[in-house]
């Protein structure tokens, strides 16, 4: 099976929210079949939902993967365990949050899975991390990510900082 190019959105606001994010990207690139490829910048973004909660962490990162939607879904939900989240209050806070952006340009609704994520095209936080590493992206029957990315606001939205992981460098020498 060929890879498809699946786009993740990682959020937190407890326990130190950076260091889940990076953590998390980490063992995003250890799943099987899969490989990170790009990642956004991290964000700090005010809460969508209940106001009475820190500010989030956000964050998207691309991810090449031989694995079924499904057992992507599988896979994330487990790297949410072992960051100990506590499923409570909808919207509430979360040390953290992986969801499927996009899947290739599949367009799946199953009672367990949305893609693209039903929310995306209201979320500065993962429209302009989106625009950041793949500013050609279009969305399935959504269109162009900046025209996306552009009609929302800012508001509340800040890039304040890299994460810690970078894309492997290629091996140029190894044809000898
Ligand atoms: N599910 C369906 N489609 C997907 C998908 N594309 N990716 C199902 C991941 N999961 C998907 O999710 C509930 C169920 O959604 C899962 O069991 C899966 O089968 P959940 O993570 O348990 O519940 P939730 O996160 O509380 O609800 P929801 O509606 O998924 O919330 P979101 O959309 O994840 O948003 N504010 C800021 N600034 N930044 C944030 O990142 N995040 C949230 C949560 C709220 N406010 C935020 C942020
Ligand atoms: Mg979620």
């Amino acid at each position: 099976m060929t890879d498809v190019m699946a786009w993740i959105g990682l959020g937190s606001n407890l326990d130190d929210p950076a260091r889940q994010v990076n953590t998390a990207l980490a063992e995003l690139d250890r799943l099987p079949q899969s490989r990170l490829l790009a990642c956004s910048g991290l964000y700090r973004s005010a809460p969508m939902g209940p106001q009475d909660q820190p500010d989030y962490i956000n964050a998207v990162a691309g991810l090449a993967t031989a694995l079924p939607a499904g057992a992507l879904l599988d896979a994330l939900q487990a790297i949410e365990q072992a960051h100990r989240r506590v499923r409570g209050e909808h919207w509430g806070p979360r040390t953290l949050d992986l969801d499927i952006l996009l899947y290739g340009e599949d367009r799946i609704n199953t009672p367990d899975l949305k893609v693209p994520h039903p929310g995306m095209a209201e979320r500065n936080f993962v429209l302009a991390p989106l625009v950041e590493v793949a500013p050609q992206l279009t969305v399935p029957g959504l269109g162009d990510i900046q025209a996306l990315c552009d009609a929302v606001s800012d508001n509340g939205l800040e890039r304040v900082g890299d994460v810690e992981w970078h894309p492997a460098t290629p091996d140029v020498d190894r044809n000898n």
